[in-house]
């Protein structure tokens, strides 16, 4: 092998060792640079006789241009193992199945609100709703609660900037208010049957909905739901009352031999009043009492600010947590949970 073929299989394995662009320049300077060895044999031509140049001349620009041949080949090769090299790290599999977003559902909490719709549905009542942010009048006068009971305390309520009777300040502590609005508009819509002395159709309503109180531990959360009921007429009594909560319980919790207590208590809206306990005859909880509704005949005070004469009509309303009724059915010990908004809980009520 001659000379500068030799100098050309230099260059070839130089380059070849060359792992990257810059190993590459630099071992391009060794034969093409300034002072490579291309360019001083090119500077030794000056030297020779004139009938040598020539063809040495040209020996020495054909190895000049294998080698630049060389370099340019090793070149391509290191820009196409990099644009390898980076399509492999960003290799996308398009063959892959989408993600799936995961399937809602509805809350707990909601679940039962719906159950109890329906069911109070099924049995002739309406349901309203109305403001969670009420006025004094109707959260708590038109509710026969006195000026100085301690719900009205602002250690039990929130109240909220301004207010008068007709203007909103507080939190609704209890879904009552919204059953006295739709009572005031029954009464209005039915005034001049009322006043013909002709018969009014019932009041049969059930007002669901978020409620709030100042209040905060395992069993309290500050916001909380509530379902109230009531139903007014000429013909009531507690024995309806207790037939219509007594269905409901048994539909709600599914137990067709589920026994119900009415137990004696005290709320200012209702006089007489009682507390409904609830006793499985099965299942985890059977024997046991357990509080789930306050009830009462609506105080005649209360009959008078619907806009009736409680010499004629009477009244009948009951209050449960649904937040309660849904730890009950599901077997759930720790109201904060429905509150925390984690999925992982959540998902299984799907
Ligand atoms: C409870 C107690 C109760 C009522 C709510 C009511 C509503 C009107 C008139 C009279 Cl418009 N009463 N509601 C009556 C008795 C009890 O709830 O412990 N709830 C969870």
């Amino acid at each position: 092998m001659n000379e500068l073929d030799a100098l050309v299989e230099s260059a070839r394995a130089q380059f070849a060792q060359a792992a990257t662009p810059a190993d590459l320049e630099n071992a391009k300077a060794l034969f093409l640079g300034k002072a490579g060895r291309i360019t001083e044999l090119m500077k030794s031509l000056g030297a020779l006789p004139v009938d040598e140049k020539k063809a040495r001349g040209a020996a020495i620009n054909q190895a000049k241009q294998a080698v630049e041949a060389a370099l340019t080949d090793r070149r391509q090769a290191l820009a196409d193992a990099e644009l390898q090299a980076q399509l492999r790290a960003e290799a996308l599999d398009v063959t892959l199945s989408g993600r799936q977003r995961g399937h809602g559902g509805l809350h707990p909490v909601s679940l039962t609100l719906e159950r109890i719709e329906s069911i109070f549905g099924s049995m002739g009542f309406e349901v309203a709703d109305g403001p969670e942010i009420e006025s004094d009048w109707f959260n708590f006068t038109a509710l026969n609660t006195p000026e100085d009971h301690p719900a009205r305390s602002m250690h039990d309520t929130f109240y909220v900037e301004g207010g008068s009777d007709k203007a909103p300040n507080l939190l609704r502590t209890h879904t009552s208010p919204m059953q006295i609005r739709h009572a005031v508009q029954h009464v209005k819509r039915h005034r001049s049957m009322i006043d013909a002395g002709l018969q009014m159709p019932e009041i049969r309503v059930i007002a669901p909905g978020r409620t709030y109180r100042v209040d905060s531990d395992a069993t309290h959360s500050p916001m909380f739901h509530q379902c109230e009921g009531l139903w007014v007429g000429e013909n009531v009594s507690f024995k309806d009352l207790k037939y219509v909560f007594t269905d409901f319980c048994r539909t709600f919790f599914e137990s067709d031999d589920l026994v119900l207590r009415f137990r004696p208590s005290f709320f200012p809206f209702t006089e007489p009043s009682a507390e409904i306990d609830i006793q499985f005859q099965q299942g985890p909880l059977a024997g046991r009492w357990l509080e789930v509704a306050g009830s009462g005949q609506v105080h005649p005070n209360v009959v008078r600010n619907m806009g009736l004469d409680p010499e004629r009509y009477i009244g009948f309303a009951f209050g449960m947590g649904p937040d309660r009724l849904t730890m009950l059915r599901y077997g759930v010990n720790d109201l904060r949970l429905f509150f925390d908004g984690d999925v992982r809980f959540l998902a299984q009520f799907r």
